[in-house]
Formats: structure tokens, C-alpha cells, sequence
């Protein structure tokens, strides 16, 4: 595995130096300042490279976004995607072959809670489902909302509306709205309204028709230029604000992979993302689409009842109801078998994906789930279960 860190840029409360004192040996970074839909020009990603060196490559790119227009087939989507390919010809171009992208309708990662306090002291992000149904019901009013969520939450989410002060009911808001990619902007809710009102007619077939008619023009281009595409799943992996989502479980990548069958259409396993569900059992996904696994983004959460949707938080690496040893044991076997098949993309980055606030992160107001020393903290003890698994007394 290749050892990866999100950076968002020279912005970014971790510096090169800290990445590199962490013992990250590639970055994976994007272009958050260009507008999504239009081309990343070849001088903009090399200011980026730039940025990095001489010390650290950018390795992965995370996300090359895709845009609403192209989600929904409307408006620009066709020069949207034109744009796209040019996007991965210029970044090919540069060297950059791993390209992570997500196809969450208009919003891309939801929580309630940004700085939950969990035991020890530190904080991590958090999604309650009474929370959640009070904004839904309550602060969009949208009007299937209470029905979506049946008698007993909407009550639950009804007496919690009622007991929030104005102060938190903002709060609520602000953090729903805030998973935009690479940004710590929320949507105001006229925006959201206006962006749901356009996925009215649009159900899970559409959406996942509009998807594969994408990758259909896409993934031949990244395979023509030996580029790996790798679609991150759903966060959470349910459906929200009657929006349709589509890459939430096994099923749901095995329909995508299988629909566009090319090594470029790949995925993004995020166990932190899938794990949010009971069903997904991921060291049986990463066996089962090892050899289209392109990216890995390692991090825990705890599932805080039974059932689905549950209420969650972000958990540490190691702890959590994702068994991270047997996982990474299945990541190890994946990247024997490819070197022994002489695959040129053998060793499969990993970055520790969202961390805990903890020690001199407290207080720092950085990208929210991005700290420096819960990540590195992450890092290590991932590294630890690498290290050990990769022994040579161990063998797979
Ligand atoms: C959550 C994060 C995501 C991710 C994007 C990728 O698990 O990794 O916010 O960055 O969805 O497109
Ligand atoms: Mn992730």
C-alpha cells in the first residue's frame, strides 16, 4: 500500500514538512479553486505539483468532480463532460493516473455534529438520525420528510426540534449543508430546496442510467491513457432528503463495474463511507472487487443502534465496526496477486480518511474530519497493521 495524505493546498493548516514528519509518501490533493464542470488546465494542476516539491509528489487526485448538470443530464452536460476528458488528458499528462470522484446528488459527505466529545476528550464528526429528521422535517420543511421517516423518528425528531435553541438549530443547519467538496461553505436553504426540486422526477434507474452513460464516454479515455477512475461511495450510504443514491453497497458497485466493464471504471473503497451500514461487510467487498479497487480511504465509524439508518460516529481507525486488520489482510492479498500477475499498479495508495480531533487539533478550525495529529495518529497505527501483515515470517 502506498502510504497517501489529503492536502487541500498551500491553505492547509498541514504543511509539507508535517506530512512528511508523518511518513506520507505521496499526496492526494485537487483543484478546489476551479469551478466544477470546467477543464483543470495543465498550468493549474503544475502549480499544484509545484506547491509540493521537491520533497512530496501529488499522487491521487480526489475528486475531479462531477457536475450536477452531467448527474441529472441537463444544461451543459455534454460539454461538461468534453471538459472532463480534457480535465484527465491534462492530468495524464502530468502524470497523474488515480482519479477519485463521487456521484452523490448535491450534496457529497452529511453529519449533524462536527465536534461530537467522545470519552477520552477529543471530538470526531457525527451523524444523528434525530438530529438529521428534525433539519429534514423542521428547518427545510420538506414536505415528505415526516412520511420518510415514519410516526415514531418524525415524533422523536419533533420533541428534539422543540428543545433546541435558536443557536444549535443554525449550527444544525450550517453542518447539514456543509458537504460540499473541499469547502467549509454551507448551502443556504433556498439553495437546497432549489437544488432538490431538480432531482423531482429524477429516481435510482435514472440517476444510475445517467451515471453509466457517463462513464460510458469517460472511462475509455482513462483507459486510453492508463488512468484508473475510482468512484468513492455514498456518506452516508442511504438515501437523504428523498435524493436517490446509488453506490451505497456491494450490489450497487457490482451493477456500475459490471455495466462498464474497463480496469479504468473502478472504485474507491472507503470504509468509514460504507461502513455506516450493517450489511456492507467490507474485507468481502475488497475480495470481491479487489482488482478494480484503485483507492483505498481506511477510517472507522460506530454504528450507535441496530438497523438502517442508524445514527453513527466517527470512530477511531482501529476501533469501530470495521475489522481493519482482516480488511487490510484482504488489501495485502489483492496487491500479491497483482505483482504476481506483473501488474504495473500493484501497490494501491491509501490515505487515512477523516481522523479525530484530538491534542493540538483541538481548536484549530482546519477542514472539518481533516486534523493533522488524529490523522497521523490514524496513519501510524494503520501502518503498524501494514507492517506487521507484510513480515516476511507472514505469508498470503
Ligand atoms: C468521506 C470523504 C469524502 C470524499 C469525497 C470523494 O468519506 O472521503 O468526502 O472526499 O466524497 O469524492
Ligand atoms: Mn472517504
Amino acid at each position: 500500500m502506498r502510504q497517501t495524505w489529503r492536502w487541500f493546498g498551500p491553505h492547509d493548516l498541514t504543511s509539507v514538512d508535517d506530512m512528511r514528519q508523518a511518513g506520507v509518501e505521496g499526496v492526494v490533493s485537487a483543484l478546489h479553486h476551479i469551478p466544477t464542470g470546467a477543464v483543470w488546465t495543465g498550468a493549474e494542476i503544475a502549480k499544484r505539483q509545484a506547491e509540493l516539491a521537491p520533497h512530496l509528489a501529488w499522487e491521487v487526485v480526489e475528486s475531479l468532480p462531477v457536475s450536477e448538470d452531467i448527474k441529472k443530464q441537463k444544461g451543459d452536460w455534454r460539454t461538461h463532460i468534453a471538459n472532463y476528458k480534457s480535465s484527465l488528458e491534462n492530468l495524464a499528462d502530468k502524470g497523474l493516473e488515480t482519479i477519485c470522484y463521487n456521484f452523490m446528488p448535491v450534496l457529497d459527505w452529511t453529519r449533524t455534529d462536527l465536534a461530537y466529545r467522545v470519552p477520552h476528550g477529543g471530538t470526531c464528526m457525527r451523524f444523528d438520525l434525530v438530529d438529521f429528521a428534525a433539519f429534514d422535517i423542521f428547518i427545510l420543511e420538506r414536505p415528505a420528510a415526516a412520511a420518510d421517516f415514519g410516526p415514531e423518528l418524525a415524533a422523536q425528531a419533533a420533541e428534539r426540534f422543540a428543545e433546541m435553541s435558536d443557536g444549535r438549530r443554525q449550527e444544525l443547519a450550517r453542518n447539514v449543508t456543509m458537504g460540499l467538496p473541499g469547502s467549509t461553505e454551507s448551502m443556504s436553504i433556498p439553495d437546497v430546496r432549489r437544488h432538490l426540486a431538480e432531482y423531482d422526477n429524477l429516481d435510482a434507474d435514472r440517476l444510475r442510467s445517467n451515471f453509466i452513460a457517463f462513464l460510458e464516454e469517460v472511462a475509455p479515455t482513462a483507459e486510453r491513457l492508463g488512468m484508473r477512475l475510482c468512484c468513492h461511495p455514498d456518506d452516508p450510504p442511504f438515501p437523504l432528503l428523498g435524493l436517490p443514491r446509488i453506490m451505497s453497497s456491494a450490489a450497487d458497485y457490482r451493477a456500475i463495474l459490471n455495466a462498464v466493464d474497463s480496469p479504468a471504471n473502478g472504485m474507491t473503497l472507503c470504509s468509514g463511507s460504507l461502513g455506516a451500514r450493517p450489511d456492507n461487510d467490507l474485507p468481502a467487498i475488497m475480495r470481491e472487487f479487489g482488482p478494480r479497487v484503485h483507492f483505498l480511504h481506511l477510517r472507522n465509524v460506530t454504528l450507535e443502534q441496530p438497523g438502517m439508518p442508524a445514527s453513527f460516529h466517527e470512530a477511531e481507525h482501529l476501533g469501530g465496526g470495521t475489522d481493519m486488520v482482516a480488511l487490510i489482510a484482504e488489501v495485502l492479498r489483492e496487491e500479491a496477486r497483482r505483482k504476481a500477475e506483473g501488474r504495473g499498479d500493484h501497490q494501491i495508495p491509501m490515505r487515512p480518511d477523516h481522523g479525530q480531533d484530538i491534542i493540538d487539533d483541538l481548536g484549530r478550525k482546519g477542514q472539518p474530519g481533516y486534523p493533522t495529529i488524529g490523522r497521523l495518529k490514524g496513519l501510524a497505527e494503520l501502518r503498524g497493521i501494514m507492517t506487521a501483515l507484510s513480515h516476511p515470517s507472514v505469508t498470503f
